[in-house]
């Protein structure tokens, strides 16, 4: 393959809104942890779709099922019932213990649906005043990009300009249960947080603190929702994050590697009546549940399980952070993570984080730095031993180098 024909990066500048300023690799094919670019370099892939490609890219089984599926029946609406939406609904909440799904399509749709959940069972079930109910968030949140959660970021570039927004958000500092405890009223419906902030850089709460912020949910019947569309699926080396505190949330959010990378699919789980209380007519998405949608991601909960990914997560994650936290570099700061996801976070005066991933770009590494300081690693939850040693080579040469 040639990128001659076409200045693929040229183009996307011209005819793009320049919502993104991608590193400049134009990749044209991917293979479990590898990709390739347009002239057949090939990557380790280190970010994985923001986590969404956890199976590796362009799994055999979840592309047999999705064309198998294509050639049947691909979408009928929810107007009309579909032979899998059944069999999708059975195989979640089998896998993650809920009683009810309501199914989606990205991530930020489940999010909205959750809210819209929460609030309406505030309503009908907790008691709360029409319009009076509350939710509360962490600063440094990431749950999407639509109004309604961009409405309650701390972050100036997310939510900068789009106003005006929803009211009924409170924000409080993550991994603080006492701030929990003093924001909640009785008109508080919900708490809504990752297990760990990816956005805002893999922060990972003090523990202790999920076991708190259950407790203080379940004492003030408030409702936890847990958004593991990032941490979900076994990023972290658990089946959900909740599992590494041993809690269980009442609403619990997927998406991204629900369908390993193939199709957006996205679901909220609940364990109670808060999905009980939606009426016909009163949600609704043209895609969600789709018959493709839930082959697919029928096919990416299957190869999760039976390829043992999540206790490979588990184990190449304390490989590689192990491996990390052994690089003698004065331009690393801090490394963290839980299972596969991962950060290295960089001194300030080690210069930007970008000009490190540009970097490993040339030793055939794709990461992706957030925040300025910060390198995320998030391979797929596929990679070997040694794969994850080659990719500590090639971290170790460059975060020794200075690009300051
Ligand atoms: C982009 C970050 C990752 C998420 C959590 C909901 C959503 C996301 C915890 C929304 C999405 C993405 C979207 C992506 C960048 C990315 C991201 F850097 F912004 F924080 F993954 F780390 N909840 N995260 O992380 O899901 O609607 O996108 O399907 O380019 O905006 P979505």
């Amino acid at each position: 393959m040639s990128s001659s024909v076409i200045d693929f990066i040229a183009t996307e500048a011209r005819f793009g809104a320049q919502n993104y300023a991608p590193i400049g690799v134009v990749l044209s094919r991917g293979e479990g942890v590898w990709v390739w670019d347009t002239e057949g370099n090939r990557y380790l892939d280190c970010l994985s779709a923001y986590s969404a490609v956890s199976q590796g890219h362009c799994h055999p089984k979840i592309l047999a099922a999705m064309v198998e599926q294509a050639h049947r029946l691909t979408l009928t609406s929810r107007a009309f019932h579909n032979d899998q939406l059944a069999l999708f609904y059975e195989e979640i909440a089998a896998l993650t213990g809920s009683h009810k799904v309501l199914p989606m399509n990205s991530g930020a749709e489940a999010v909205e649906s959750a809210i819209k959940s929460v609030r309406k069972w505030g309503y009908e079930v907790k008691g709360v005043p029409d319009g009076q109910a509350e939710i509360i968030v962490c600063a440094n949140n990431f749950h999407g990009r639509t109004l309604g959660i961009v409405g309650f970021s701390t972050d100036p570039e997310t939510h900068g300009h789009f106003g005006p927004f929803a009211p009924g958000f409170r924000i409080i500092p993550f991994g603080d249960a006492a701030a929990l405890e003093q924001a909640i009223t009785p008109n508080t419906v919900a708490f809504l947080v990752e297990p760990i902030q990816g956005e805002a850089g893999v922060v990972i709460p003090p523990a202790g603190y999920f076991t708190k912020v259950r407790e203080l949910c379940t004492a003030n019947n408030v409702m936890l929702v847990l958004d593991e569309i990032q941490t979900g699926l076994g990023r972290t080396g658990k089946l959900l994050a909740e599992q590494h505190e041993g809690i269980e949330a009442d609403v619990t959010l997927l998406g991204k590697a629900l369908s390993g990378g193939f199709y957006p699919v996205s679901a909220v789980l609940s364990n109670n009546d808060v999905l009980g209380t939606l009426r016909p007519g009163q949600h609704g998405s043209t895609f969600g549940g789709n018959p493709l949608a839930c082959a697919v991601a029928r096919a990416a909960m299957r190869v999760l399980v039976e390829e043992g990914m999540i206790e490979n997560a588990a184990r190449q994650g304390a490989r590689f952070l192990d491996g990390l936290k052994d690089i003698r570099a004065n331009t690393i700061r801090e490394v963290r993570g839980r299972g596969l996801m991962l950060a290295v976070e960089l001194h300030p005066e080690a210069g930007r984080a970008r000009r490190y991933c540009e970097a490993l770009q040339g030793k055939g590494i794709l990461a992706k730095d957030t925040h300025e300081q910060t390198i995320r690693i998030a391979p797929p939850l596929v990679i070997s031993s040694d794969q994850v040693d080659w990719a500590l080579e090639r971290l170790a040469t460059t975060l020794t180098q200075d690009f300051s």
